[in-house]
């Protein structure tokens, strides 16, 4: 730099002394920045979100861990572990959840930064992807899935000079913890009281329990149907029940719709509720439409209707019959029914 400035020949118009008093001001920042750099150390931590089965039986809706205290200007880049997809969502006070198809709006660039007066969301991501969020702010924030209702946490970030209570080891640890507690807590409901239907020829479609922390909501998931070979007698009834909040399940036999929401033209509404099908034959295409429990009850709103929780099926005749559920057949939610005579 000095050997440069000796050899510029003095231009009309800039003085000796203007040369020097540029010089000053470009020396200026480098000297604060020298000054405040012990402090402004930018961390780099980790975070991942979901966890799931090896089978892909059972996943752990959740941030891992989901409470994380670091300092302003810090950054956290979260790893996706799920074949289920997640979002990484910072929305700002009071806004309107936004369908995670149309983003925040949009999506957010990576590494984004978030400071509260700016949404910040990924697209749906799933396994190894990752998204990086920078934090200039000191501030606590809500962590959520967009595609989840029931899977969020929380950033609280200090100002420099407050002490962090956690290191990354101890989050790396915490996060397998919750991770393994969260599937175990799974495999529990599908083999315990969770997974007996009502009717004595039932089957369960999924289950799915919230819990939580301090720090927010995880929901579990399991998404199989409880005996995945039912066998029968030609004129009984098969009824599949939805045991769990949150996640709506399909039976259906046949071709796909392409709205699975409603139930397909052939079914029709017991007496108390339940939709019901007659499958006459192994060529039969009927479809449950979604199988799930309203929404749960908020205080000073109108209450929700009843959700539909159970699809019966009669089978007349004799036949092997094949049925999925529409939403999580990619993750083995399949199953079949056996008519003997
Ligand atoms: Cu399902």
């Amino acid at each position: 730099m000095k050997t440069k400035t000796k050899e510029i020949t003095p231009t009309p118009g800039i003085n000796k002394t203007g040369r020097t008093r540029l010089a000053a001001i470009f020396r200026w920042p480098l000297f604060l920045a020298l000054l405040i750099l012990p402090q402004m150390v930018q961390a780099q931590w980790t975070a991942t979100v979901g966890a799931e089965t090896d089978d892909k039986a059972i996943a752990a809706l959740a941030f891992l861990p989901n409470e994380i205290w670091i300092h302003a200007g810090d950054r956290i880049t979260w790893t996706f572990q799920a074949d289920e997809p997640h979002t990484v969502t910072f929305l700002m006070a009071g806004q309107v959840r936004p369908d995670p198809a149309v983003g925040c709006p949009g999506f957010s660039s990576d590494p984004a930064t978030f400071d509260g007066s700016t949404c910040v969301t990924t697209p749906l991501m799933v396994t190894g992807q990752t998204f990086t969020v920078i934090f200039p702010a000191a501030g606590n924030f809500k962590l959520t899935c967009l595609m989840h209702v029931n899977m969020d946490g929380r950033i609280h970030v200090l100002a420099a000079n407050e002490p962090l209570p956690h290191t990354q080891a101890f989050y790396d640890n915490q996060a397998a913890s919750q991770s393994d507690e969260l599937l175990s807590d799974g495999q529990k409901d599908m083999h315990g009281p969770h997974g007996v239907p009502n009717s004595p020829l039932g089957v369960m479609a999924g289950f799915a329990e919230i819990t939580g922390t301090a720090g927010g909501t995880s929901t579990i998931v399991g998404v199989r149907f409880s005996h995945e070979n039912i066998r029968i007698h030609a004129g009984q009834t098969v009824e599949w029940d939805n045991p769990g909040p949150l996640f709506p399940h399909t039976i259906t036999f046949g071709t796909e719709p392409v709205d699975l929401r409603n139930p397909s033209p052939d079914v029709t509404v017991d007496p108390d509720g339940a939709r019901h099908a007659i499958i006459a034959s192994t060529s039969d295409s009927t479809h449950s439409g979604f199988i799930i429990q309203a929404f749960q009850e908020r205080r000073g709103l109108p209450q929700l209707p009843l959700g539909v929780t159970r699809f019966r099926v009669t089978f007349p005749n004799p036949g092997i019959f094949p049925y999925i559920c529409a939403i999580h057949d990619e993750l083995g939610m399949v199953g079949q029914v056996t008519v003997t005579p």
